[in-house]
């Protein structure tokens, strides 16, 4: 029996009922929606559908203090106390808009064909449902603060930017001192380099509630408190840490520098690190160690504030009585490396880049507070369980799967379900124990990596003999098809301060826009031929 149907006993509408009275949406929604709810099953008796809170951080690799890292999140810590955490969530495409798209169309990216900053999901599925409007198109309120669809940080911040205006009834682009921040302030350890992508900081002066981030979780309480009579989808999209690492001192501050570790740096170990895996280079675009502890406490000072804003926004539902009727997930789009293998960043198929943190919350689940979940599970699997906890009809375009079953049993052995990441050139399956990746097919390389013995990824074992029929049965998990070319990593000139763009660099800018270049999120980006005489 349904966990949530027992929970939510108020008056409600079947779904037909409510379909018919839906609120204007787009033409073609509506379409859609009449295919979905063909599939649609009335529900049992009459019952108050759960409201769903959809939090996400933005680049988020699971450094938070219940995932085991020295990082001060109280708030999510306590979410997690009383939800189920799971520790081997993957990101489809780890980069923001793909990964975005993926997951709020519950499509692969194979179906989404998003595979940089630029592209629309509309332009390959002009009537899909997003997850947001789906719940829209079954009588929910949907509203977003913040960034749910992708937007540029910072450049975007306060903008809707390529947003999905069907998939709303309200959205609120709150726009705080830190998207400023880059007019001359910021300690900007790799010049020359876009701030979206720069290794740059800022302990700010002035209070919580003056950042972005702060002003979301204003937003999203005020969303809240209009919404509370009626079953609502709220997101709400948080801008840490995304660079730049922009908070208020006393975050830093909790951090002292001396304390701070940095990763492997071991010579020996990046001379192996396959080309072809790098998104940058050089390693660590030349920062010095001492430049590395300092993004490293930044971007954990940028997390502990963004935890302090989940926790207010936490707060505020259960002030308002919505705890017990609201479903609460916690994630982000992707990871992001922290100098492991030299690299920073994301957009690569690193565990760090490919892996994000995921706590679900559904109220009354008696047998799962507290637990973590071992099973591999994938981001656009999020939309097939929150219409399956919600009690609406299946979405038969749906590519993902429900992990309801896992909310009540978190270490289900029926779950096999490997999860699937991808970059432009590179395929990457991963199973409970193992990574598997092959870049161009295998062309320009493979690599194996046995997580019960080597979760830092550093010994590469898919030429080793003994591991062949590992590799035969890794390669038959990855998606069918052919695979685009791999872009070269961006070469950075730490001493010059510029990027070099040697062969893949486009003709024209149409060029560049089509070959996805130009939309990397590096407008902008100072190159160092511009310098040359
Ligand atoms: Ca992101």
């Amino acid at each position: 029996m349904s966990v949530v149907r027992n929970l939510f006993r108020t008056t409600a509408l079947t779904a037909a009922i409510v379909l018919a009275s839906t609120p204007m949406i787009a033409a073609q929604a509506r379409q859609a929606t009449a295919s979905a709810a063909k599939q649609a099953r009335a529900p049992a008796r009459a019952e108050r559908r759960p409201n769903v809170l959809l939090i996400m951080a933005d680049d988020f690799a699971p450094k938070l203090g219940s995932y085991g890292a020295p990082v001060r999140t109280p708030n999510l810590d306590r979410l997690a106390a009383q939800g189920v955490s799971f520790d081997r969530a993957y990101s489809q495409f780890p980069w923001c808009a793909p990964s975005r798209a993926s997951m709020l169309t519950g499509t692969r990216p194979g179906t989404t064909r998003v595979a940089d900053l630029n592209t629309p999901f509309r332009a390959a599925l002009p009537d899909i449902l997003t997850l947001p409007q789906y719940f829209r198109a079954n009588g929910y309120f949907a509203g977003r603060v913040g960034k749910i669809f992708h937007q540029g940080v910072p450049g975007g911040i306060g903008e809707a930017g390529p947003d999905d205006p069907q998939s709303w009834d309200k959205v609120v682009d709150p726009r705080g001192r830190d998207r400023d921040a880059e007019n001359g302030r910021l300690v900007d350890l790799t010049p020359g380099i876009p701030y979206g992508s720069a290794m740059a900081y800022l302990a700010d002066e002035g209070e919580d509630d003056e950042q972005t981030d702060g002003k979301v979780a204003t937003e999203a309480i005020e969303m809240l408190k209009a919404n509370r009579d009626k079953p609502f989808f709220i997101g709400v999209g948080f801008y840490r840490p995304h660079v730049p690492e922009v908070a208020p001192k006393k975050y830093f501050d909790l951090y002292p520098l001396n304390t701070v570790a940095i990763e492997n740096q071991d010579p020996a170990m990046l001379a192996r690190v396959l080309p072809a895996s790098k998104a940058w280079t050089p390693d660590n675009f030349g920062m010095s160690a001492d430049e590395q502890r300092q993004m490293i406490r930044a971007y954990y000072a940028a997390t502990s504030y963004m935890d302090a804003q989940v926790g207010r926004v936490l707060d505020a539902l259960q002030a308002l009585g919505l705890a017990d009727d609201t479903i609460v997930i916690f994630t982000s789009d992707h990871g992001f490396m922290l100098g492991e293998h030299g690299q920073w960043m994301k957009n690569i198929l690193w565990e760090p880049s490919a892996r994000v943190p995921l706590i679900v919350r559904v109220p009354g689940t008696r047998t799962a507070k507290g637990k973590r979940s071992p099973r591999t599970v994938e981001l656009l699997d999020l939309y097939p369980t929150l219409l399956d906890l919600a009690g609406l009809p299946g979405y038969d375009r749906n590519e993902g799967k429900s992990l309801k079953p896992l909310l009540a049993r978190p270490a289900d052995r029926g779950w096999a379900k490997p999860a699937l990441s991808q970059v432009r050139g590179g395929r990457s399956v991963r199973t409970e124990r193992w990574r598997y990746t092959e870049w161009e097919g295998g062309k320009l390389g493979r690599e194996l990596y046995d997580h019960k013995r080597d979760p830092g990824e550093l010994h590469n074992l898919a030429d080793d003999p003994r591991h062949a029929a590992t590799v035969a049965k890794l390669h038959a998990m990855l998606p069918a098809g052919p695979v685009e070319a791999r872009p070269k990593p961006v070469p950075y000139d730490p001493i010059r301060n510029c990027t070099y763009f040697p062969a893949q660099r486009p003709a024209s800018p149409t060029a560049a826009k089509a070959s996805g270049m130009g939309a990397d999120g590096l407008a902008g980006l100072q190159r160092c031929e511009a310098l040359d005489p």
